[in-house]
């Protein structure tokens, strides 16, 4: 036998399932700050495939009234594609799994007043009864909380450019390491470090699969970005597959599905690259930091681009959703 006492040959045995100790997870139904909307309780009861959706896009990623549009748009092409949304938010304290349009509207009107939540936010907003809107990171926090498995989303945050001097980079990616959910989005904008970014998710464990034959990561307004994912994938349930694997496996973090814009509604490289310099260089100018910077660059990017790249990005999110929906759709049929 080995010198510290590790039997050689002994057999590892795996868990089936995910098991949670008990006093650290205590069930949904006895927690007084989480609510299901109908749809979605009778969804997560009869099993069928949901679909996660964020409310930091409708809040701070979009313009009033576009946001509230495109949210409802979104519910809409998840279920024309077999499955059910779940908005998720955090409203005067109480967390939402699937909102009501009139929520939806509330939060799209208070836009940039209401919390920017992330992780570190939730604990927060909650205690303080606030009403906060959930990043991918707050999102994949509560949807796994939720059992909910598939998020799609437009873009995940990254590292930004210039992290050498400024360690900004999302909690959105630490997120993924930790937390199994599967993110399905159009890559990340190149207000980013893209290459930075996939060597991040990389160093956190995160699969990332590009669905479709482009080799490249996707950078979120145009198809290519310079840097190739790990891995291409063709259809829905071969994302399903590695789901269910990655949940068979145990492995506790997340995935990325990567999904390049459709090409009748991908923008001009030039275009975007110098609305970018130009929104990168004002918030360095302005000394805009912490979780101000990925809204500004957003808010930015739209005005420079005169509304070309809001409609790629009401078109991407639409796309992502309909392809998260097929995949949790296989999902649940893997799973049945
Ligand atoms: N990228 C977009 N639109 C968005 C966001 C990112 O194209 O709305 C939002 C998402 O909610 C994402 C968050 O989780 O910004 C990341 O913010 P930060 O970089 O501060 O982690
Ligand atoms: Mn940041």
């Amino acid at each position: 036998h080995g010198h510290n006492g590790y039997r050689l040959g002994a057999t590892l045995s795996f868990p089936r399932k995910n098991t949670f100790s008990a006093a650290a997870y205590r069930p949904l139904s006895t927690l007084s700050s989480f609510n299901f909307s109908d749809e979605v309780r009778s969804a997560l009861e009869q099993k069928k495939p949901l679909v996660a959706l964020e409310s930091t896009i409708i809040s701070h990623g979009m313009p009033y009234p576009q946001n509230y549009d495109t949210a409802l748009q979104v519910e809409q092409v998840v279920r024309d594609n077999g499955a059910i949304p779940a908005t998720i938010a955090i409203l005067g304290g109480q967390v939402h799994i699937g909102l009501s349009n009139d929520q939806i509207r509330d939060l799209a009107k208070l836009g940039r007043r209401v919390v920017k939540a992330s992780r570190r936010d939730l604990a927060v907003v909650v205690s303080k009864k606030q009403t906060g809107a959930t990043t991918v990171s707050g999102t994949m926090v509560l949807a796994h909380r939720a059992g909910i498995s598939v998020f799609a989303t437009g873009g995940i945050g990254g590292v930004h450019r210039g992290y050498e001097n400024t360690m900004d980079a999302s909690a959105d990616l630490t997120e993924l390491g930790r937390t199994p959910v599967a993110v399905v989005c159009a890559g990340v904008k190149s207000i980013l470090d893209i290459g930075r970014t996939l060597e991040f998710l990389e160093t956190q464990g995160v699969t990332v699969a590009t669905y479709g034959s482009t080799p490249d990561f996707p950078a979120f307004f145009t198809r290519t970005s310079g840097f190739q994912s790990m891995l291409n994938i063709e259809t829905s349930m071969d994302a399903a597959k590695i789901i269910a694997a990655n949940q068979e496996l145990d492995l506790q973090s997340g995935i990325v599905f990567s999904v390049p814009i459709p090409e009748d509604e991908a923008m001009d490289d030039a275009l975007v690259d110098e609305a970018i310099d130009i929104a990168v260089k004002e918030s360095i100018q302005q000394n805009i930091v912490g979780k101000e910077s990925t809204p500004f660059l957003l808010k930015r990017v739209n005005e420079l681009t005169g509304g070309n790249s809001l409609k790629s990005n009401i078109a991407l999110v639409k796309h992502n959703a309909s392809v998260a929906a097929k995949i949790a759709k296989d999902l649940s049929a893997i799973s049945a």
